[in-house]
């Protein structure tokens, strides 16, 4: 039987939403994003763990946590995505189904944003559609979950 659970990460520095930098990551916070996500998780029959930390080995190991607890992640890895083999590792280690967030529009920003280590280990990827696209990434990570999705 298959967990209706899901694990959100929030990588480095996301802890800041909501505080600065409206005009890129808007003016909801951190505890607004987590009860979008459940809310959109709920919809579907799924409960949410949240785990925000600007600590690498903190997120690898809710991660590794999730493996027989959750049936997918869905993460913001923050900068962390432009960066962290370590964190690609533990993704693809715990072989659940992943959905990448972005809540900027990585690709239309500094070169540096436009490689994502995570992206290639994640099923479905929001970029750019603001904080509402975590609940895009909910719906479609669970569509896959639950066989729904059509690819
Ligand atoms: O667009 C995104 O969601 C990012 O993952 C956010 C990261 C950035 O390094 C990625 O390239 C794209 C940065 C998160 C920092 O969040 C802040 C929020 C408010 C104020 C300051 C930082």
């Amino acid at each position: 039987m298959i967990p209706r659970r899901l694990l959100l990460v929030n990588g480095p520095n996301l802890n800041l939403l909501g505080t600065r930098e409206p005009a890129l990551y808007g003016s909801q916070t951190l505890a607004d994003v987590e009860a979008l996500v459940r809310a959109a998780a709920a919809g579907r029959g799924f409960e949410v763990e949240a785990v925000q930390s600007n600590h690498e080995g903190v997120l690898i190991d809710a991660i590794h946590a999730a493996r027989l607890t959750c049936a997918g992640i869905v993460i913001n890895p923050g900068g962390l995505t432009h960066t962290s083999v370590v964190l690609r590792d533990a993704l693809s280690g715990v072989a659940l189904p992943v959905a990448e967030v972005h809540i900027s529009n990585v690709l239309e920003r500094e070169a540096f944003r436009h490689h994502s280590y995570v992206a290639d280990v994640a099923l479905v990827h929001v970029i750019g559609e603001g904080v509402g696209g975590y609940a895009t990434a909910v719906d479609r990570l669970i569509d896959v979950i639950t066989g729904q999705a059509d690819g």
